[in-house]
């Protein structure tokens, strides 16, 4: 379906100065999508290609030294500021929301050269994006991680991959899948591909383990004491608050026993909601929670999108006001 797709995507970038970049705290996958798909274009780009990332989470800098140790051949190279009047065109990995990207911390820097998708989360076709090549992103929800999205394309121009970039997509693709449990037949297809001497599923779980810090830690805690029940029929949903790590406080509700958790916090200037569903709900009842987040998105002046399991928004209307609406809207599923 996408193959001619892709050739007009490398048509248009082979004569293109070309930036690459992700979103805000870049997460593995972001962050191994834009270093592939650097690898993939070098080979049939001659003009300069650069990665730039605002920052990268926690989680991203503790496997980049892990992997390193392991791969110190391997060097990592990318900027953390931005020129625009040297690139043609910017591909942006792993978010097709613009409000995700920051090109500057302390002034709102706007993209100035067109740009293009390449992303695993749905794509809301009703905003306007000015500047947006949308015939050449690559767009695909059913893939677990943007990394798979970049290996397909790798794949169909039959390039080899080394043994470090085979490693870095599967530690991508592990990790947005949740080790398989988001994931689908592809998935596992696709990695068990990539499996094998050097490219081994054990040392890589080594490498992707994670301690919580205290904070996080404390932010889990304070999220079981707050958290309110209400019971729909046989549907146990969670809600909660927490000042930080939301999305992990949510997921830590699903595997407490909730079915759906909805975690808010407060910021200075917005509010944030971070929802998750268990997938077997989702496929029973058709309840897609990104699609949910995005239409009350429209009317809470906010932006929000997501996975039919994961999901947030982040929005400056009332808090209670989305929150009993969110609830409504989940219900009318169960
Ligand atoms: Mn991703």
């Amino acid at each position: 379906m996408l193959n001619s797709k892709y050739e007009d995507f490398l048509t248009f970038l082979t004569s293109k100065k070309i930036l690459i970049t992700t979103h805000d705290l870049a997460d593995i996958d972001g962050f191994v999508s834009c270093y592939t798909l650097k690898f993939f274009l070098t080979k049939y780009c001659a003009k300069p290609i650069s990665i730039f990332f605002s920052e990268l989470s926690k989680h991203t800098k503790n496997f980049m030294l892990r992997f390193s140790e392991k791969f110190p051949e391997f060097i990592f190279t990318h900027t953390n500021e931005v020129n625009f009047s040297e690139f043609d065109v910017c591909i942006i990995n792993d978010t097709n929301d613009l409000s995700q990207i920051q090109f500057n911390r302390s002034e709102a820097i706007k993209l100035e050269i067109p740009y293009i998708f390449i992303d695993h989360h749905h794509l809301n076709k009703n905003i306007l994006r000015n500047g947006n090549i949308d015939s050449l992103n690559l767009i695909n929800d059913n893939a677990s991680s943007t990394s798979e999205i970049i290996l397909e394309l790798i794949e169909y121009f039959n390039q080899n991959l080394t043994v470090s970039y085979k490693n870095l997509i599967v530690a991508a693709i592990l990790t947005d899948s949740g080790f398989f449990k988001y994931g689908n037949n592809q998935t596992i297809k696709k990695v068990s591909n990539l499996l094998g001497e050097e490219v081994n599923f054990q040392l890589l779980q080594l490498m992707l383990k994670n301690e919580d810090d205290i904070s996080e830690r404390i932010a889990k805690i304070k999220g079981l004491q707050r958290v309110e029940l209400i019971r729909e029929g046989d549907y146990l949903i969670g809600i909660s608050n927490v000042s930080s790590f939301g999305a992990r406080v949510a997921s830590m509700l699903l595997n407490m026993g909730f079915d759906i958790s909805i975690v808010y916090s407060k910021e200075k200037n917005k509010n944030i909601i971070n929802c998750r569903a268990k997938q077997t709900i989702c496929m029973q009842t058709g309840l897609h929670l990104g699609k949910i987040l995005e239409e009350i998105s429209e009317y809470s002046e906010g932006s929000g999108g997501g996975h039919d399991g994961a999901a947030s928004l982040s929005f400056n209307s009332d808090l209670d006001t989305v929150l009993l609406k969110l609830v409504e809207r989940i219900k009318e599923f169960l």
